[in-house]
């Protein structure tokens, strides 16, 4: 630490801390003294900017008293702390949550009405804070959420990014991408503590000695420093007097290092060092699902994990506390792989800097970590070369390869003669490059390895790391997905909100499966009307949204059908498109009558990798035939399709609330669990999906007369896969032929065929994810909806059903789950 804490004997040093007034005159007055004293200005000369800073700064205070009692009182109780140990949080905006958690948003509304502001236009001012690519992120913001609101102690480990996800626009269809300058208006949400620094070395050499005691010691002399600068956010619960910590770390440059070139006269080459160090947190890596090996990755994975373990063992804990017990006080959750090296680095901390024998340090390691997968694709598996790793974590490799000597050892033990098993389950991969097997090393070293619904766990035992559940059945273990009823429904969705709580009460915002003592409403017809015209106002909330935010025309009176998720090919966008082509082929070829057509408004969110050729492919192929599509006469009114740029949890929170239909289409066996799916289901769209991820889960719950299932289960993709063949789908079913017909005629570009020829020939001859083999069992699902949405009362009972029957996916319960079933806390 840097500097002593602060002492005092002066009686106002320990609290309390007076919160302000929870009356609309207390409100303003603390608005207009943070306008006035925070900002230095008048409100008669603020912009909205400054109203939006003070505004949140005047929230933060209501927040304050019970941020730091909520600290004192853990700091008191000593109990266990979950370390979510996360690269990822996708938080989405901070002020509309944080007024809900606290009760202050009719205050607030009437406080800034008052003052002569609309609180839409503060709330419109907040850029979100994108740390997160999708579901692995969002989760990770869902659950500290639910662990706040559930009063359980919990620290958030993360990288404060300077660049979070990137802004996305559409030049002539195509996606380009814009840097996320989040923090360029100021972030009222954080407090930097720089009493709280930590050093983190890169680089160098390791050499052995022999301690006074005669052992053999390692011992690491990096060649290359940065500083952590941890930076606190509050995770309020909701209204139950608990703000946990969020704490992201922000690379610096030492001021040794700067110094010594600075006197060295070289002042260039100082700030080339500055900015150096800074770069390991300047910008979150924009893949979903398939991580790149980059350099500056690994660095960003080492740096925000040594930081939080400095941070809890040396910062958090007592000074003479005894670290054989640490596992009663900390329990390192491992948000999929990129934490993973935390496992070597607290073996580092125990037997290199505390002392420790190998052994018992490798006792409380495995008993502090437990490990959540969250993809079954072979090419996401995280695998980081020996070279690399050798070369910035020497020290780390040769722990690495330690725990890899001692594991195979067991291994041989329990499989005499069995050397292809050692082998396979070596944490080292030898082939095609030597690189050690992320997944591996947590699964050894973890208590507790889980996947995220229950078919991706039962998945990842047989397919995944089938040797692993064989040597160590009790580690593997389920926790099926869940997402925040706070931000999700009750803050996204207020109409439906109020229409529930009018109905059965307001316990379920945290015990969400009193949904289900709405289930016998489904059947009362003016709830079924209160329940449509809901729908209906979030529609016409999202029509406002679009044409002010993109400039988008579209219908209010048709089905609402949505697919918003990170693009990618296993999820299938391009199925979704050929079925918009096969409506519109219908038509323009004559066979089918547009007014045969349910109206149906399409909308697509997706962000690509950068680097993913191929999705970016798909984007353009979207946007062209949206253009084609909405300028048509012949289906005006029918068919809608719209793709705004930039989803992100701002847009979801209009979007999900008013949709009709939820689009879950991945080929089964490769989706984990989804979350979206979930969000859908919970504020009352029905689900056409595949028998994939939680959507399993999902229809097993809602009932299959509640859900539109389709598509090959994963047995059946797995028989199907060798000699798979998609173009004799292509000849053999001319309604796929007269779609893929006219989407490679050019019909959508122009004239342009070579636009088209990218999706068009991988379909056809690759179609890694068989999207041919499943369409037409889509199209016939699609039919099913038609049918269904014709009869309003109908659809409106199931949709009502599956919003009583989704209590399930609260992130409160996963949290219970990983309680009971991993933390133990
Ligand atoms: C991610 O968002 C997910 C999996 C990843 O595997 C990486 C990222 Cl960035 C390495 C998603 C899954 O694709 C999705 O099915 C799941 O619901 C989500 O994580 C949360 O578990």
């Amino acid at each position: 630490r840097i500097g002593p804490a602060f002492r005092t004997t002066h009686p106002l040093a320990s609290g309390p801390v007076v919160s302000p007034q929870t009356t609309v005159d207390g409100f303003v007055e603390t608005f207009l003294g943070e306008l006035n004293y925070g900002q230095g200005t008048l409100l008669s000369q603020s912009t909205v900017n400054d109203q939006y800073l003070a505004l949140a700064r005047t929230v933060r205070r209501y927040l304050m008293a019970d941020w730091l009692e909520t600290g004192a009182r853990r700091r008191q109780a000593q109990q266990k702390t979950i370390g979510y140990l996360s690269a990822e949080y996708l938080l989405g905006r901070q002020l509309g949550n944080n007024l809900l958690a606290t009760n202050l948003q009719d205050i607030a509304e009437d406080a800034m009405r008052r003052c002569g502001i609309d609180i839409a236009a503060l709330r419109a001012q907040e850029v979100e804070p994108g740390l997160g690519n999708g579901g692995l992120g969002r989760l990770a913001a869902c659950f500290v959420d639910s662990l706040a609101t559930m009063d359980v102690p919990c620290i958030g480990y993360g990288i404060r990014y300077e660049y979070g996800i990137f802004r996305q626009t559409f030049e002539a269809d195509r996606q380009v991408e814009l840097p996320d300058s989040w923090l360029s208006l100021g972030n009222p949400w954080e407090f930097p503590h720089p009493e709280r620094q930590v050093l983190v070395g890169f680089g160098g050499r390791t050499e052995t000695v022999t301690d006074a005691a005669g052992v053999e010691r390692s011992t690491w002399t990096p060649d290359w420093q940065v500083l952590g600068m941890p930076y606190h956010y509050m995770v309020p619960g909701f209204r139950n007097g608990v703000v946990n910590t969020l704490r992201l770390w922000s690379a610096r440059a030492t001021q040794d290092f700067d110094l010594q070139i600075f006197n060295s006269g070289d002042y260039a080459q100082a700030v080339r060092a500055q900015t150096f160090a800074e770069n390991i947190s300047k910008v979150l890596y924009p893949e979903d699902s398939t991580p790149q090996g980059k350099e500056l990755r690994l660095q960003q994975q080492y740096f925000f994990v040594a930081c939080s373990l400095h941070d809890f063992i040396d910062n958090t804990l007592p000074a003479d506390f005894d670290l054989r017990r640490l596992p009663e006080r900390i329990i390192f959750q491992l948000n999929d792989t990129h934490p993973v090296i935390a496992i070597p680095e607290l073996m580092r901390i125990l037997v290199d800097r505390k002392g420790f024998d190998w052994d018992e340090a490798w006792e409380i390691t495995q008993a502090c970590f437990a490990y959540t997968c969250h993809t079954l694709l072979p090419e996401a598996l995280e695998v980081w070369s020996v070279d690399l790793l050798g070369r910035l974590l020497p020290r780390h490799l040769e722990i690495i390869y330690r725990i890899n000597e001692e594991f195979l050892e067991r291994v041989r033990e329990a499989f005499p003669g069995d050397e292809m098993r050692a082998r396979r389950m070596s944490i080292i991969a030898e082939y095609p490059d030597r690189a050690v097997r992320m997944a591996y090393l947590a699964t050894v070293a973890g208590a507790k390895v889980n996947g995220v619904a229950e078919l991706h766990s039962q998945l990842l035992r047989d397919k995944v790391l089938p040797d692993f559940s064989q040597l160590w059945p009790e580690k593997f273990t389920n926790v099926t997905n869940g997402i925040t009823p706070r931000r999700f429904v009750r803050l996204a969705n207020r109409r439906l909100s109020e229409l529930v709580t009018d109905t059965i009460g307001d316990g379920w915002v945290t015990d969400l499966d009193r949904l289900r003592e709405l289930e016998p409403w489904a059947d009362d017809a003016a709830f079924r009307a209160e329940f449509r015209r809901v729908k209906r106002e979030n529609k016409e909330r999202l029509v406002k949204l679009l044409r002010v935010r993109d400039g988008l025309e579209l219908p209010t009176d048709t089905m609402l059908d949505v697919m918003v998720k990170r693009l990618h090919e296993y999820k299938r966008q391009t199925l979704k498109l050929l079925h918009i082509v096969s409506l519109y082929e219908g038509v323009v070829s004559g066979r089918v009558p547009a007014e045969d057509l349910t109206a149906r408004t399409f909308v697509f969110g997706a962000k690509a990798a950068p680097g993913y050729h191929m999705a970016k492919e798909i984007i353009f192929l979207v946007n062209a035939v949206s253009d084609t599509v909405n300028a048509d006469p012949a289906v005006a009114g029918r068919l809608t399709v719209a793709f705004p740029a930039n989803y992100n949890v701002t847009l979801a929170e209009k979007l999900i609330p008013a949709a009709d239909l939820s689009e879950q289409i991945s080929l089964a066996g490769k989706e984990a669990s989804g979350t979206g799916n979930m969000k859908f289901a919970l504020n009352g769209a029905l689900t056409i999906g595949t028998d994939d991820g939680a959507n399993v889960e999902i229809r097993r719950l809602v009932g299959d007369d509640n859900f539109f299932l389709f598509g090959m289960t994963e047995p059946e993709v797995e028989r199907l896969r060798p000699g798979y063949s998609p173009s004799s789908y292509y000849e053999e079913n001319p309604r796929l032929r007269a779609t893929i017909d006219l989407l490679a005629s050019g019909h959508f570009t122009g004239g342009d065929r070579r636009a088209v020829a990218p999706v068009i020939d991988n379909l056809l001859h690759q179609d890694s994810f068989m999207a041919l083999a499943d369409f037409q069992s889509y199209l016939d699902a699609q039919e099913r909806v038609d049918a269904a949405y014709a009869d309003e009362d109908a659809w409106s009972r199931s949709a009502i059903l599956n919003v009583a029957r989704s209590g399930f996916f609260s992130s409160d319960r996963s949290m219970r789950d990983y309680l009971e079933r991993i933390w133990h806390a």
